[in-house]
């Protein structure tokens, strides 16, 4: 049935071939798109037919498959740049993922600008891939590692984020939308803040990619990191986009392959962007995949995919919130996309073993943000992240689900 602004459930679950798997005997109820989301069938079908029909190198052959794998290749990079509203395809550089692209900006931007004594300013909720390439920096260049700390909602605290700013503050990297906790951080402002000092910025949008659509131009960051299979899109392709000026400037990440105009043993002369930073075979597959998948999301539109979730989310903090003996973790203003909680006397492992033998997937463990699990003292949470294939229905075999590690952990 027609939902809210033309969004059809019905037809959305009806793209994802995986939702008619069953699991241990129960139709699957996947509510784990945190980690990754499902792939719809239009994007399973580009991956294959990129094999079947266009398998070529990129920007090497003189011969009309490579001209066409270059095509697809290039055509993605268009569809990234207008998908954030990136003012150039040559600020879409193609990595692994998220982690990969942090890693990239920390390498080069990070070495060629943090010296002794800076500052790196992180929040306290970050994925540990927006901790531990900062960690490594400081080490290396004795610069320091600061953290914007969050109150017991799991907001952060921007009066300590003030605080913290300085002429030392080399880089301001936060992450969008906590995988841990679901707070949406106020982002634009930070990053306002941050340019007052003359501080780079870097967004990790791994979460928020697929739930809200995100304007690079608007936020005004520096740098933006997501990865690909997040969005409905395959594993292995992600994306960094950064300001021309600043990507100009910054030295390669790694050397190889298309990422040089000129090789003598004296010198090597690097390409242009984007190739730059794109040495060696890329993941052309890949990218194929995740042209189909901004298509498909586009189609559905973000702003119908946000009002979807935002509906499963009242109800499953409604639903989950309300069973005697569970305890939701978190409580953000402004919020998306999962849940997290405890359950008294049960760890989160046994609670996700339990339901998933009801073919119900959650994630259950520190989410790799181990810093938000200290916060709450607590080892580990299990987290519902949605997609916006889930309905009430599947939250609703949630609560059963959570109502049966009841009875068998009594
Ligand atoms: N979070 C989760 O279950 P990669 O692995 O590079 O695609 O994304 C890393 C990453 C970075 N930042 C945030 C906020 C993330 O949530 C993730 C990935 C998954 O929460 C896997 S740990």
């Amino acid at each position: 049935m027609p939902g809210p602004h033309g969004f059809d459930i019905d037809s959305v679950r009806q793209q994802f071939p995986i939702l008619d798997v069953e699991i241990n005997g129960h139709p699957l109820v996947y509510l784990d798109s945190a980690a990754t989301s499902q792939k719809p069938q239009v994007v399973i079908d580009a991956i294959s037919n990129y094999y079947a029909r266009s398998n070529s190198n990129v920007h090497r052959g003189v011969h009309t498959l490579s001209q066409q794998a270059t095509d697809i290749y290039e055509e993605t990079r268009e569809k990234t740049r207008a998908l954030i509203n990136a003012s150039d395809s040559r600020e879409i550089i193609y990595v692994r993922g998220t982690t990969e692209a942090i890693n990239l900006v920390a390498s080069t931007y990070g070495r060629q600008n943090v010296g002794e004594g800076d500052d790196v300013i992180v929040t306290a909720m970050e994925h540990h891939s927006n901790i531990v390439p900062w960690q490594i920096l400081c080490e290396e260049k004795g610069a320091n590692l600061k953290v914007v700390p969050m109150d017991e909602n799991g907001d952060l605290i921007m009066e300590e984020f003030d605080r913290l700013l300085s002429d030392r503050t080399k880089i301001v990297a936060t992450v969008h939308l906590s995988n841990a906790l679901g707070t949406i951080n106020p982002v634009k402002e930070m990053f306002k803040k941050a340019r007052t000092v003359g501080a780079a910025t870097l967004l990790d949008g791994a979460q928020s990619a697929p739930h809200m659509a995100i304007d690079v131009k608007d936020i005004d960051c520096d740098f933006l990191a997501f990865s690909g299979h997040k969005l409905y899109g395959p594993t292995g392709i992600g994306i960094l986009y950064g300001k021309y000026d600043l990507l100009s400037q910054m030295p390669p990440y790694q050397g190889g392959g298309e990422m040089i105009a000129s090789v003598t043993f004296e010198k090597t002369i690097y390409a242009e962007l984007p190739a730059k930073f794109e040495a060696g075979t890329p993941h052309i597959a890949g990218t194929a995949g995740l042209g189909a998948a901004i298509d498909f999301v586009n189609e559905i539109g973000l702003d119908n995919v946000a009002a979807h979730e935002r509906t499963l989310l009242d109800y499953s903090i409604e639903r989950i919130g309300s069973i005697n003996g569970v305890k939701l973790i978190g409580n953000p203003k402004h919020r998306s996309g999962v849940i997290s909680f405890v359950v008294d006397g049960v760890h989160p492992h046994d609670v996700g073993t339990v339901l998933d033998s009801q073919g119900i997937a959650i994630r259950a463990g520190h989410h790799c943000a181990q810093p938000v699990m200290a916060h709450f003292g607590i080892p580990a949470t299990v987290r519902a992240s949605f997609g916006m294939y889930n309905t009430t229905n599947e939250i609703d075999r949630l609560y059963e689900g959570v109502q049966q590690v009841f009875e068998v952990f009594g």
